[in-house]
């Protein structure tokens, strides 16, 4: 494993702009501060960046307010347009942005690359949103008035993104706001801010309006963004995040009514039937299990196999996890990176060590893998009781409990048994019976027979504690929206 980084990574990540946006120019907090981001393979500082306070938060939603107006008022085919040169430009630096979000984040390159092409997909979407924004005439029941339904943005949105995805997030936020004509302050999280710098620097080269997006990177978050929330300027929340700070920014959004869009934890249920295609079951867990090391909120959380063939199930997925290799994502042939930092694998370790002390059998893995950064073998457990605290919060790591049922009810009970409700999963080969138990799973999405249920043109989100809104499709431009009318008699 190389241990240092190189010439061209360092020029990767030195270029990344440097400081806060504020209405259209890059500058230092104003308390001059600036904090560290690591490299989690390496457990190394890779670069610092300005450390936004209040006092920055406060000119950060100035200059939002100040160009909401004129941006409101620009052609949606001039908006569309600045989209769409965006993501011929993500495209065309889809590799130093793949390398440098596998920098700070720690994702194998392959899937960081991905996550480029992904992101693009929002502002593609979105490009072709902002120009089919609709409203609608309508006429009274008694015949004499008339209604002109008409769709303006809500106005600056305040846009807090998580470190799982740091491209994806922001564009799956920014896109929208842009098409819906909404100026916005974005925070990433303190783990990855440099992703968002960049993708900051490219809307502006793509054309954005100075003012139109402001970017507020800061090691105390909850400084920077109570302000943002009762301050009065900005009207709309979209937070990605944990369930427990979205709870927190309900509460401070309501003081001035704000719109909320929360997309939060999720604790998905994986159910494997008896009748399933049983390697293209052992696949979709890989995929929903291992994608981004098992940190992303549509991650598998507990595999409910059918008790005829859970044995087999759990062997073989045990058998493809083992074989995975662990190591520094920007390494050739890795297919796992370290987790997020020290915090996110002490989590998993104590997960972990909860359900063996427990009872539960370590199939492959369930211990750190060599290396200076946060590295975690993948791991497959059988036998995880019941109370196990790994099946009732979220693992946000490579590790996936086999647990089995006997009949459907028993794994319908046993899914809906959180109090999340992001995603779930049902593999199976029976046409009734699979909409037969998508029906009865309380998630906002379902994958059927297949583990990624992702895509720009699915309205993604959850219900109960896993959020409100969806993001992507229709729906996703329609969070950035309000609806008014004017009213008026024909006589
Ligand atoms: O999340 P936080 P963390 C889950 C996952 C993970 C756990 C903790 O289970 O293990 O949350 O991760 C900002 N006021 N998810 O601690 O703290 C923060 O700066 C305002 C699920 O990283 O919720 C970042 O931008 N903002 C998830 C964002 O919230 C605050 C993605 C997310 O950080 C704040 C990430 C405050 N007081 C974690 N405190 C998903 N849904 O995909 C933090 N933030």
């Amino acid at each position: 494993m190389s241990t240092s980084w190189t010439e061209h990574e360092r020029a990767v990540v030195d270029a990344v702009p440097d400081g806060l946006l504020i209405g259209g120019s890059w500058r230092p907090a104003a308390s001059g501060a600036r904090f560290p981001v690591e490299d989690p393979a390496l457990a190394r500082e890779l670069r610092t960046v300005a450390d936004a306070g209040a006092q920055d938060a406060r000119a950060a939603a100035d200059a939002a307010g100040a160009a909401q107006e004129a941006w409101a008022a620009t052609a949606p085919r001039e908006r569309s347009e600045i989209l769409r040169r965006a993501y011929g430009l993500l495209l065309e630096r889809q590799d130093d942005l793949a390398l440098l979000m596998t920098l700070e984040m720690g994702k194998p390159l392959a899937e960081a690359k991905g996550e480029v092409a992904y992101a693009a997909e929002f502002f593609r979407w979105f490009a072709e949103e902002a120009v089919r924004v609709d409203g609608g005439y309508r006429t009274s029941p008694d015949g004499r008035d008339r209604f002109l339904v008409m769709r303006r943005p809500v106005g600056p949105v305040l846009l807090i993104t998580p470190w799982n995805f740091p491209l994806a997030m922001g564009t799956r936020k920014i896109g929208p706001a842009v098409a819906a004509g909404c100026t916005m302050v974005v925070k990433p999280a303190e783990q990855t801010p440099l992703s968002l710098l960049a993708l900051a620097g490219i809307l502006r080269e793509a054309g954005l309006p100075d003012g139109v997006l402001n970017v507020l990177t800061t090691s105390r978050p909850g400084e920077v963004v109570e302000p943002l929330l009762r301050g009065g300027i900005i009207r709309k929340l979209s937070f990605t995040g944990s369930t427990a700070v979205g709870r927190l920014l309900l509460e401070q959004s309501a003081e001035q009514v704000l719109r909320v869009s929360l997309e939060l934890g999720g604790n998905a249920p994986f159910l494997v039937f008896e009748d399933a295609d049983l390697d293209r079951a052992v696949e979709g867990a890989l995929a929903a299990k291992m994608r981004n090391m098992g940190e992303a909120c549509t991650a598998a959380n507990r595999l409910y196999v059918h008790e005829s063939v859970a044995g087999p199930f759990a062997d073989r997925l045990a058998a493809r996890m083992g074989a995975l290799t662990v190591g520094r994502g920007t390494d050739p042939g890795v297919d796992v990176g370290p987790l997020i930092d020290a915090d996110g694998r002490a989590k998993v370790d104590e997960l972990v060590e909860d359900a063996v002390g427990r009872g539960a059998k370590t199939l492959v893995g369930g211990e750190h893998a060599p290396g200076d950064g946060y590295f975690y073998r993948p791991t497959v457990l059988a036998g995880v009781p019941a109370d196990a605290a790994m099946l009732r919060q979220e693992i946000f790591g490579p590790v996936a409990p086999v647990l089995t049922f006997s009949d459907e009810d028993e794994a319908v009970a046993a899914a809906n048994d959180t109090p999340y409700g992001l995603v779930s999963y049902v593999f199976t080969r029976n046409l009734e019976r699979a909409f037969r138990v998508s029906e009865r799973l309380d998630t906002g999405m379902v994958g059927l027979n297949k583990g990624v249920v992702s895509n720009p043109a699915a309205p993604f989100g959850g219900v109960k504690q896993s959020g409100l809104g969806r993001e992507g499709g229709s729906e996703g431009i329609a969070e950035f929206l309000e609806t008014r009318y004017l009213a008026m008699p024909l006589t």
